[in-house]
């Protein structure tokens, strides 16, 4: 679909036309456009192929004419007019949170700004100070939007490859020959965020596979074409590289493919002290290949026991592989419940009920409602008062019996400046499960931050950290916080961390699993889920758990209820 290609275009034209500036409605009428375009349920193609563009709420005669061109030339001339007189690359420094159309406008007009680099030259040189509206809280701000646009530039969010992943596989299974299709690379180990696809394939017909390749739906752009190897870019943005391997190769390509690149020079170094050379081919010893056709047996031939791919990035695996040691790790369907969920009594599109529907669904054996609390406002908030009918509400559907699993009082209570929360112990005391989280102050010092989290999870109903680091994937940083400090009070308090298993957010990260499992303490993984199908995020949360190196024992919602209980608090 090509969708989200015309989406982008219409909104680079918004704002160039505002920059522009000849035309006050113009630039609007675009990016109202834009958004009707992206919330389509249909293939624009389809629409315009009937004829019927200014059936589309906000388009008119002549944006259904350009988007027309768009589609049957691949340009459109007003477009390719405006980036000739107006040189700002839109989409790039769109890409920078923080930066929005008339940012874009106000650097270009007084620095000449065009581009991330441009951009980050002039932050650095101090010359943003003093613009029209810019104050140092928000040189600041576009200051850490470049480096998070820098780090995660081309990047996409780990849920966002999926379905992207499995409109390929579907599409290339159809071709003839396929015989094999899997997916390598930070994909398969399941890194937060990915650069590109890798797509191995193993085919009787390969220059038919690779001939169906870069024609696949929603190709963009074919950047390489060959035999062996092709590479293409979506409409969406992101890169697929596509390889066909000889079926005798297949697990050494896999093996070779998955990397990471540090785990794959650790893995051919310890091959060589044993006379073996490891490739994306084979291990051979010699001229005879030892291994190759199946990816474990080159684990095994060279006395390594079985990586799974979430281990991969030379952080100890490979030693605890030589010696036995290598985790057992948790799976999705050791998950017994969800402790971190919201509904529309906060901020949560649905009902209590539709979200128990939902859960009972999953077969979990219980269900934690935990909705933001007043100081939230935002969020609207739940004052004691709301809480306490809550609870009340609950009771009665555990005796009605209208759900098999068991529904558990909670709430997501908020840490304010002091380190204290924002709820009494009077009613904290009547929840099974209370959920602290810092949401607001998130600028404050290194210092600050620490000792407010660590006064919140003193409070004896605390029982586990939302989300303890705070951050955003690709969107916003952590906020300062010496989690060791964190983690040594939790473990005085006997406080649970939670791994929030929204794809945003992923926090705790793989690192700081690792560190509190060492310090001793247990994870709750969570979906905080805000709508019904969020509550498949669990699965997310599962992959950054498997990178974390965590072991069911290690999370608490792994346990029967009773146990669960236990661990939790006294
Ligand atoms: P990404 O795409 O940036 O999220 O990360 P990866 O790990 O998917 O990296 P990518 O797509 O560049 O390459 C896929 C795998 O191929 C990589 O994890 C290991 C392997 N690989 C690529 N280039 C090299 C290389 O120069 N040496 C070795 N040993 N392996 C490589
Ligand atoms: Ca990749
Ligand atoms: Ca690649
Ligand atoms: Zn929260």
């Amino acid at each position: 679909m090509k969708n989200n290609d015309v989406v982008q275009l219409l909104n680079e034209m918004a704002v160039l036309l505002e920059i522009q500036g000849t035309d006050k409605f113009k630039p609007k009428a675009y990016s109202r456009a834009a958004r009707s375009i992206a919330s389509l349920g249909e293939d624009i193609e389809a629409i315009a192929a009937r004829g019927e563009l200014t059936g589309i709420p906000g388009v008119g005669k002549s944006l259904a004419d350009k988007i027309d061109a768009y589609l049957k030339t691949g340009s459109i001339n007003q477009l390719e007019q405006l980036r000739k007189e107006i040189p700002v690359k839109v989409r790039e420094l769109d890409a920078i949170p923080g930066v929005g159309p008339m940012t874009m406008k106000l650097l270009y007009e007084n620095l000449g700004i065009t581009d991330l680099e441009s951009l980050e030259k002039a932050v650095k040189e101090g010359q943003l100070k003093g613009l029209k509206g810019i104050g140092q809280k928000t040189v600041d701000q576009i200051s850490e939007g470049i480096q998070l646009a820098r780090a995660g530039f081309g990047r996409t969010l780990l849920a966002n490859a999926f379905p992207i992943v499995e409109g390929i596989q579907a599409s290339l299974r159809e071709i003839q020959g396929v015989r094999k299709i899997t997916i390598a690379g930070s994909f398969r180990r399941r890194k937060e965020t990915i650069g590109d696809i890798d797509v191995l394939v193993v085919t009787d017909e390969a220059e038919q596979l690779m001939n169906a390749f870069v024609h696949l739906e929603g190709v963009a752009d074919v950047l390489a074409h060959g035999p062996t190897k092709s590479s293409v870019r979506l409409a969406s943005g992101i890169q697929v590289d596509v390889r066909v391997l000889p079926a005798d190769s297949y697990g050494a390509g896999l093996q070779y493919f998955t990397g990471s690149i540090d785990h794959n020079v650790h893995v051919r170094t310890i091959a060589q002290k044993r006379g073996l050379r490891l490739s994306e081919y084979g291990l051979y010893r010699g001229d005879e290949q030892v291994a190759g056709r199946e990816e474990d047996a080159i684990y095994s031939a060279v006395g390594l026991d079985y990586i799974e791919p979430e281990l991969r990035e030379d952080k100890g695996e490979i030693e605890a592989a030589q010696h036995h040691e290598l985790p057992k790790l948790i799976e999705l369907k050791h998950i017994r419940g969800d402790l971190h969920t919201h509904t529309d009594k906060s901020d949560g599109a649905n009902s209590i009920e539709e979200m128990l529907d939902a859960a009972a669904r999953k077969s979990y054996e219980y269900y934690c409602i935990s909705d933001h609390t007043k100081s939230l406002t935002i969020a609207r908030g739940m004052t004691e008062e709301q809480i306490l009918a809550s609870i009340s509400e609950i009771d009665e559907f555990n005796s009605s019996g209208r759900w098999k699993m068991r529904v558990l009082k909670g709430a997501e209570v908020d840490i304010l400046s002091n380190g204290n929360l924002d709820i009494s112990d009077e009613v904290l005391q009547q929840l099974d499960v209370v959920t602290a989280s810092v949401h607001s102050k998130m600028k404050d010092t290194k210092e600050a931050i620490t000792d407010r989290v660590c006064a919140a999870i003193q409070n004896r109903h605390v029982d586990i950290l939302g989300h303890p680091t705070g951050r955003l994937l690709l969107k916003r940083s952590e906020y300062e916080v010496d989690l060791e400090r964190v983690f040594e009070t939790a473990r005085a308090s006997g406080v649970i961390m939670e791994l929030n298993s929204h794809p945003e957010r992923l926090d705790l990260n793989d690192g700081n699993l690792r560190a509190a499992k060492r310090y001793g303490l247990k994870i709750a993984i969570n979906t905080d889920a805000h709508r019904i199908g969020e509550l498949d995020n669990m699965q997310f949360g599962v992959f950054q758990a498997r990178r974390g190196w965590l072991e069911a024992k290690d999370v608490i919602n792994t346990y029967p209820l009773k146990e669960m209980i236990k661990l939790l608090r006294k």
